[in-house]
């Protein structure tokens, strides 16, 4: 669907494009507070607070290769927004192009991870290690589940979990690095991803990773949480590895417009890592 609002400096066609950006306006799986459905609008509202200069990395990023898509149509059921996610991200990885996935709560990864095949990096304060909850094996607290079937549990690493059900520890979720030992000490996550990023890796940020003191707007915010600075020492990891990203979980009902910024400003950073890495 088109929206009127298009990403800052996405002035490239889809033809020229090397980032391709859309919106996934869905929040039907929710169990605590929604409005997800509203980030990716205003994602694209906040992103115009940016200077098109990325001071980190140096580079301008003006006519960079930026393609805004709009939003896919609003879906209420988990299946069929998975499988049209599938299909966007096909055409887009099969242009070779960088999908950028703009939720949405945490479920719209899965049409992704099905498609990209990668290992899978999640930064979220849950394991989402559930295979099923309220009845829906599609819900946000089954992602990680989800992914550990298509690509195999030990290509499935979260950062920055502290909230974990007994159900989960029970079943032995996926490799994680708890917010606690991120925080007081990175060394032996960034030696693991190192290891772990040597092959095609997909970023899929679920922003209650992030502490609420940074990401208010999120659907089930949990203290004791990640700085965002993280996010540097990860895209580092990744080499030239990193073949697509997702922000979600961001509820612009419950945000002070703060979440959303640090989601424009990520998907920047992320752009301006890709643009300066792989040259
Ligand atoms: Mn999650």
């Amino acid at each position: 669907m088109p929206s009127p609002l298009k990403f800052c400096d996405s002035s490239d066609s889809y033809e020229d494009s090397k980032y391709v950006i859309f919106g996934v306006p869905f929040d039907s799986t929710v169990s605590f507070r929604s409005g997800e459905k509203f980030a990716p609008n205003e994602i694209r509202k906040a992103s115009y607070n940016m200077e098109s200069y990325a001071v980190y990395r140096g580079i301008d990023l003006k006519n960079s290769g930026i393609f805004d898509m709009g939003d896919i149509e609003e879906y209420h059921r988990s299946d069929e927004m998975i499988e049209e996610v599938y299909s966007i991200v096909d055409r887009i990885v099969s242009d070779r192009k960088f999908p950028i996935m703009m939720g949405g709560e945490h479920s719209v990864s899965n049409g992704a991870i099905k498609r990209i095949k990668g290992k899978v990096i999640f930064i979220d304060a849950h394991t989402d290690y559930r295979d099923s909850y309220l009845g829906d094996r599609n819900s946000h607290a089954c992602v990680a589940r989800r992914a550990a079937e298509v690509v195999g549990k030990e290509n499935v690493v979260s950062i920055g979990p502290r909230s974990i059900s007994k159900e989960e520890m029970d079943d032995g979720p996926q490799k994680y690095f708890t917010s606690f030992e991120v925080n007081e000490d990175k060394t032996r996550l960034k030696a693991f991803l190192k290891g772990f990023c040597n092959s095609p890796v997909y970023l899929s940020i679920d922003f209650d990773g992030f502490d609420p003191a940074y990401a208010p707007g999120v659907g089930t915010p949990e203290p004791f949480g990640l700085n965002p600075m993280i996010l540097m020492d990860i895209l580092e990891t990744t080499g030239g590895n990193l073949v697509g990203l997702d922000v979600n979980e961001i509820t612009p009902t419950f945000d002070n417009g703060n979440t959303s910024m640090l989601a424009a400003r990520i998907i920047q950073e992320v752009v301006s890592y890709l643009e300066t890495s792989r040259k």
